[in-house]
């Protein structure tokens, strides 16, 4: 019996073309050559997991059992902070992630956060399966870490908090406000007026319970799946901005699996990146009467003011100059001019 070391050998010189790998031939009850898990930081009913679990099953059929992806979902493994510092050491080998938490080591992934920038979500799709998508996934490669090529769905950001409704700009001062541990996200927040806190989601729940923070941001289908509604009345319709998550990978682990193993995974993550954002797309659009029914309080803010104050606080300028001309023509070439 060769070893499992040995075997994996074989399959890689096999990926490169030799005989050894068409040979090769998985034994009934043998562990799979490759075990990797996948990080997720919402709970088993949202459907990046529950699109995961169907992905799972097809790349251990289509690979003939030799690559098997176990899905840890809710914050099992730690918050976003703790799972990107694990993917990166290559304790976790892949894991799904807003750009606006990656931006902490590839700075310009905050670019999918620029607020009201993106129209619509084909048109977010039109920028980041695009010219855009390409530029950043140039970028993040390019500090070690494997970029699949095409993003998940979080969708458009609303403010919710539990003291009252956002009807202007000016509502938001003096409350707490939570964000993901962005920078962008943080100034974005600041320069409205709030006072921001940026925490990993994995501690937002109590925080809004215990009173930590007033209120925080998401889209509505993070609202339910994360039983925000529990804890917070106002829901504020701002679309402030779009986000989403790129499924990375640990570039030593993602090299391991050889050419072979590597087609079939990308081919896989494009699908579940098309099933995900369907399914995530069409909840979103469906939940907003249900989370009134639940309890929360909604009201469409002016955002008029708050791009006011935006510009007026030269949001745009600061940021064009921190991402570079060239990621900034890449955003504009879909959002038109911004600011
Ligand atoms: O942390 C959040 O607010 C969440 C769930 O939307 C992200 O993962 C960015």
């Amino acid at each position: 019996m060769p070893t499992k070391k040995q075997k994996r050998g074989a399959f890689l010189a096999g990926a490169a073309g030799t005989a050894l790998a068409i040979n090769y031939v998985r034994k009934p009850g043998e562990a799979a050559e490759f075990e990797y898990k996948i990080g997720t930081n919402v709970p088993m009913n949202d459907p990046r997991n529950v699109n995961i679990v169907l992905m799972s099953k097809r790349l251990l059929e289509q690979t003939g059992g030799k690559f098997k992806l176990t899905l840890y979902p809710n914050n099992q493994l730690g918050g976003d902070t703790a799972m990107f510092t694990q993917l990166r050491s290559g304790a976790l080998e892949f894991f799904t992630i807003s750009g606006g938490i990656l931006s902490s080591v590839v700075p310009v992934c905050d670019i999918q956060g620029v607020p009201f920038a993106f129209k619509s979500i084909p048109n977010v799709y039109q920028a980041m399966d695009g010219d855009l998508g390409a530029y950043l996934r140039k970028q993040i490669l390019a500090k070690g870490i494997q970029p699949m090529p095409h993003m998940l769905d979080n969708g458009f950001r609303q403010v919710t908090n539990s003291v009252r409704p956002v009807k202007t700009v000016d509502d938001l001062k003096g409350l707490k406000i939570r964000t993901p541990p962005g920078k962008l996200w943080v100034d974005l927040f600041k320069t409205l007026g709030a006072s921001v806190i940026g925490m990993n989601f994995s501690e937002l729940y109590t925080a809004l319970q215990t009173h930590v923070v007033d209120g925080q941001e998401n889209p509505y289908i993070i609202e339910e799946i994360g039983r925000l509604y529990e804890v917070q009345k106002y829901l504020s319709i701002t679309n402030h901005m779009w986000d989403g998550f790129w499924v990375i990978a640990n570039q030593d682990k993602w090299n391991a699996l050889g050419g072979q193993l590597q087609e079939i995974v990308t081919k896989n993550m494009i699908v579940y990146a098309h099933d995900q954002r369907r399914d995530n797309d069409l909840l979103n659009e469906s939940l907003s009467d249900k989370l009134q029914r639940q309890g929360m309080v909604f009201n469409k803010a002016d955002v008029s003011t708050f791009k006011a104050k935006l510009s007026a606080e030269k949001f745009y300028d600061r940021w064009k100059e921190t991402f570079g001309a060239e990621a900034w023509g890449y955003l504009e070439k879909y959002t038109g001019k911004l600011g």
